[in-house]
């Protein structure tokens, strides 16, 4: 190809490589991630009685022997094994209860400066409330912490990855009018045994994924079937006791222990299909009603959910014929109460979405029919195994410019970022989508002057997830689920990211040609 017809491409679809900064500027904090249920298993482990019990009452009062107690993904794989696709579940996952200290030594070995890892409530709190607390499950997170810090790692704590104890679920779960005090309770629990430690903490995992759990009678617990309604009042809860575990710490906790508290939020990054100001305009309405929902009432200047949501639905809930809008109201105590939470901004990052306008459909009352926005896949994009999951880093600056904009700069840590196959060693196009993304990210650090404190790759190893059992895999490490051993075998990822960490640099031979 002659060298003005070269040009024309660049200048057509994309730029060069040449004039990349692709160095990370100092202090730039590199980290990885797994979630309490995905890897730990011992789902029963490490009980004891109050008092010594002949065995047949013991077999009768099985909180006396399972010190962990049961949560809500426990009570779903055992009772609805169909629901995940390999009819597998996290009772061993990948055994990191009993093998802390090599994932340790795993993360060690790849460089990194932190770990994302999260807290089993019921593990410390079998019922979910402070009437009994396992010490055992306590000791696990001290012996992790302090593996952790011993080997230059800092924790980064997640109070909640999903897993509900199934006590609190049967007293109302997440919209129960007493889940805010549970949470806080157990908020003052962590603080208390490990805050002296930690300093930097995250409240809830996603609550836009978990939601789910009340859109369908599918495959996240609870199931209960209230789309539009249920997934409303959930945020509404969550978004209360975020705020709640964040004022606590204000309180009592943060003039000694100093830490810093967010919450990780995931968002989709949504670009219009067409040219057209309707589709401009519905991405912008999915970004506001997917992330800004949450995002919105802690780091906007006036606090609440987004008008343009709270416009849709009370419109839509009106021609229904009900007497109050689906999304319930906070009030001005609240707004001002949740308003300001938050110490950073944690962000989930993993895939983009071509966003368009539906036009008004007669849909079963949902959140997506609030949005009317379709969204979808480009044709030309790389899917992996996930089908939600497509090879699209343009997002990740995009994604980081949207949330900077709209939140006044506020810092941003992404909290996870990564690419799901079938458990390759070889896992060539897992280290190209985490160069490619690490690009993006840096393009919005020098060329958007966003602030980003770090990246976390999910996962540092291969893990339950969810309904999708051992069939999809994230990790930089390879786990044989087939083996009790539960062995751990490094992925060309796992050595790509430990030169990425040690040179501070992008290597060339992963990043793409052209950028896109
Ligand atoms: C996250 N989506 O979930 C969770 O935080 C992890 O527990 C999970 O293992 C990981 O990502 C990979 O799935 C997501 O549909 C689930 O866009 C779904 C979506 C995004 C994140």
């Amino acid at each position: 190809m002659r060298a003005p017809q070269l040009l024309l491409l660049l200048l057509a679809f994309g730029r060069s490589q040449a004039a990349r900064n692709t160095t990370f500027p100092e202090g730039f904090l590199f980290g990885a991630a797994t979630a309490a249920y995905q890897v730990e298993g011992a789902w029963n482990t490490s009980g004891q009685c109050l008092q010594p019990l002949p065995l047949w009452l013991m077999l009768q009062y099985r909180e006396c022997i399972a010190g962990k107690g049961e949560h809500i993904w426990d009570r779903m794989v055992h009772t609805r094994p169909n629901c995940i696709a390999d009819r597998t579940s996290g009772d061993v996952a990948a055994d990191s209860y009993h093998k802390y200290k090599e994932d340790v030594k795993l993360l060690k070995d790849v460089g990194f400066n932190f770990y994302r890892f999260s807290i089993s409530w019921a593990r410390i709190l079998p019922k979910g409330d402070v009437s009994v607390i396992n010490k055992d499950g306590i000791d696990y997170y001290n012996n992790l912490i302090n593996e952790l810090l011993a080997n230059n790692i800092q924790p980064v704590v997640t109070m909640y990855h999903w897993d509900l104890p199934q006590h609190l679920q049967d007293l109302g779960g997440l919209v129960g009018s007493a889940f805010g005090d549970y949470f806080e309770d157990y908020a003052r629990v962590l603080y208390t045994n490990f805050g002296d430690r930690v300093k930097w903490w995250l409240t809830f995992n996603e609550p836009g994924t978990f939601v789910d759990g009340y859109t369908s009678h599918g495959c996240v617990p609870p199931a209960v079937d209230a789309p539009g309604v249920g997934d409303y009042l959930v945020a509404h809860s969550i978004l209360k006791a975020h705020a709640r575990a964040y004022r606590l710490y204000d309180r009592e906790f943060r003039s000694e222990q100093k830490g810093n508290i967010s919450i990780a939020l995931s968002a989709g990054y949504g670009t219009p299909k067409t040219n057209s100001n309707a589709d401009i305009e519905a991405t912008e309405t999915f970004m506001q009603h997917s992330l800004g929902w949450f995002a919105h009432p802690i780091y906007s200047q006036e606090g609440d959910y987004p008008a343009v949501m709270k416009e849709r639905v009370a419109n839509n809930s009106k021609a229904e014929g009900l007497f109050r809008s689906r999304l319930p109201e906070f009030g001005e105590y609240w707004v001002n109460y949740i308003r300001g939470t938050a110490d950073f901004f944690g962000l989930n990052y993993y895939s983009s979405w071509v966003v368009s306008h539906v036009g008004s459909s007669l849909d079963r009352a949902s959140r997506w029919s609030d949005m009317d926005v379709m969204s979808s896949q480009d044709p030309g994009w790389t899917v992996s195994v996930a089908t939600w999951l497509a090879y699209t880093p343009f997002g990740m600056r995009g994604l980081l410019s949207w949330v900077s904009k709209n939140y006044n700069n506020t810092p941003i840590l992404i909290t996870e970022n990564g690419w799901a196959d079938t458990g390759e060693i070889n896992d060539t196009m897992r280290a190209k989508y985490y160069v490619n993304n690490l690009a993006h990210l840096l393009d919005a650090i020098y060329l958007d002057n966003v602030t980003v404190l770090g990246h976390t790759a999910w996962s540092i190893i291969d893990n339950f997830e969810w309904a999708q059992g051992y069939t999809q895999r994230f990790g930089l490490h390879h786990i044989d689920f087939n083996d009790p051993q539960r062995p751990r075998t490094p992925k060309e990822s796992a050595r790509v990211f430990a030169a990425l960490i040690k040179n501070r640099k992008l290597p060339e031979n992963y990043l793409d040609k052209v950028i896109e």
